[in-house]
């Protein structure tokens, strides 16, 4: 007898979306037919969507210190109230790494393995981050890959960023290893300049953030970075793609059959630069995000991509910051603010409001950016689909539930939500990991497919 049969609903799998029971036996999914209550305990999703849990990927969750002993775990249970079931992320300096624990690769996982042990409520992972500031993360690499985390960032931009004879050492010596860089695409040399004259010219308020880092920027930094990628014939993941001009890079690359893999994330289909407009600085910190928000033609374009495939990944980008805290008021000059914003709750929320009510993509290629290409891309076999076999790793949605995103009914450790007063379309009712309710997730180590 399977330990609970989810039935009545409308079930999402790789072979097409139709009625159908869904029974779970040892955390892991059994059977998906007709009438398969046996007895077993039952969880009716009559009139409900039955979906793969989210795979969020692009998070910045922060490690439990004296202070905050609580605050990986908060932003864990934040995701799975939101039907992510699953969440990579990433160690940078700011998340609370020691710095022992920044100055090396794999002292890095083994400090954070540490320090989030019992701490998830969902199944996670680390991406680990190449910075300038490490001693020889190239010769750390394969030992990384082995130890099961084979996809990592590094930056074009900003004090750590990697210079390109780095960056195609980097992606050489995983793709000889079997993992994957994901790279933050902005060019300095467009984006230096331009912050020194705002500066000089008195324009020092978080407004002018977004001007300084303008999508030129962005697509000369992708282009430069798809190039690398084939000259040492690496495959490539480009994180939170925000523009037209880089996607058109990203698109041009796949039509040659390069492995270019992308991401978008929720701010950028929703929200746009005209929220730079307000007067109101409170308002304007809560979006000094990097690459910035964009117009509404490049929130037009990243729908079409991700619609067509050119963008393969939702991710969240999840910062925890708070504005009381790291990103402070008033306001210092915009080169200090941090960087960031919360969307860890409100990922799949927004993906299938936006994405799936309002007809802009399927609900098919919903489930596919949102889990079963992060899976695949990310090397969690046992994740991203509801077949036989597979982690119960589940979300019942109500795919008419009317609601409106709030600050105050959010349980991550942010004080804001970029997405304040949104109205929704659609909403979790059950989130399953492995079959149970959220609380005793485990570190997954990764092996790319
Ligand atoms: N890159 C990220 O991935 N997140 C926050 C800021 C940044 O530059
Ligand atoms: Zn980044
Ligand atoms: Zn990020």
């Amino acid at each position: 007898m399977a330990d609970l049969v989810i039935t009545g609903g409308t079930v999402v799998t790789p072979e097409g979306t139709a009625p159908a029971d869904l029974a779970i036996v040892d955390g892991r999914i059994e059977r998906i037919g007709p009438n398969l209550s046996d007895g077993a305990e039952i969880l009716d999703a009559t009139g409900m969507l039955v979906l793969p849990g989210t795979i969020d990927v692009h998070t910045h969750l922060r490690l439990p210190d004296g202070a905050h002993p609580a605050r990986f775990r908060a932003d864990t249970e934040a995701a799975a109230a939101g039907g992510t079931t699953t969440v990579l992320t990433f160690n940078n300096p700011g998340t609370g790494i020691s710095e022992d624990g920044a100055r090396s690769l794999m002292r890095g996982l083994e400090e954070f393995r540490e320090r989030t042990a019992g701490e998830s409520a969902i199944d996670y992972g680390l991406c680990a981050v190449v910075t300038g500031q490490q001693l020889d993360p190239v010769r750390e690499l394969p030992s990384l890959v082995a130890s099961g985390v084979p996809t990592f960032k590094a930056f074009m931009v900003y004090d750590f960023a990697l210079p390109e004879e780095t960056l195609l050492r980097v992606m050489r010596t995983a793709a000889e290893n079997g993992g994957m860089l994901q790279l933050h695409c902005e060019e300095p040399g467009i984006i230096e300049p331009l912050v020194a004259r705002s500066l000089e010219a008195g324009n020092s308020g978080p407004r002018f953030h977004a001007a300084c880092r303008p999508p030129e920027a962005e697509a000369a930094a992708t282009r430069r970075a798809i190039e690398m990628a084939r000259r040492v014939e690496a495959p490539l993941y480009i994180v939170h793609l925000s523009c037209e001009e880089a996607l058109e890079a990203v698109s041009e690359a796949k039509a040659r059959g390069e492995p270019i893999y992308a991401e978008t994330c929720p701010h950028y289909l929703t929200l746009t630069d005209a929220l730079y407009a307000d007067p109101d600085d409170a308002e304007v910190i809560k979006r000094v995000i990097s690459p910035p928000l964009r117009t509404q033609g490049d929130v037009d374009a990243l729908w079409a991509g991700l619609r067509d495939g050119v963008l393969d990944v939702v991710g969240s980008d999840h910062v925890p910051d708070r504005v009381d805290t790291e990103k402070h008021l008033p306001a210092p000059p915009f080169p200090q603010i941090s960087n960031g914003a919360p969307g860890i709750e409100t990922l799949t929320s927004v993906v299938y409001s936006e994405g799936v009510a309002r007809g802009r993509i399927s609900l098919e290629r919903m489930v596919d950016v949102l889990a079963t290409n992060p899976a695949r891309l990310f090397g969690l076999a046992s994740k991203g689909a509801l077949m036989p076999g597979r982690d119960a790793d589940i979300v019942v949605w109500d795919p008419d539930a009317r609601r409106t995103i709030r600050q105050r009914d959010l349980h991550h450790t942010s004080d804001f939500t970029p997405f304040e007063g949104r109205e929704l379309t659609g909403s979790p009712v059950h989130v399953l990991s492995r079959g149970a309710a959220p609380g005793r997730g485990r570190f997954v180590e990764r092996r790319l497919g």
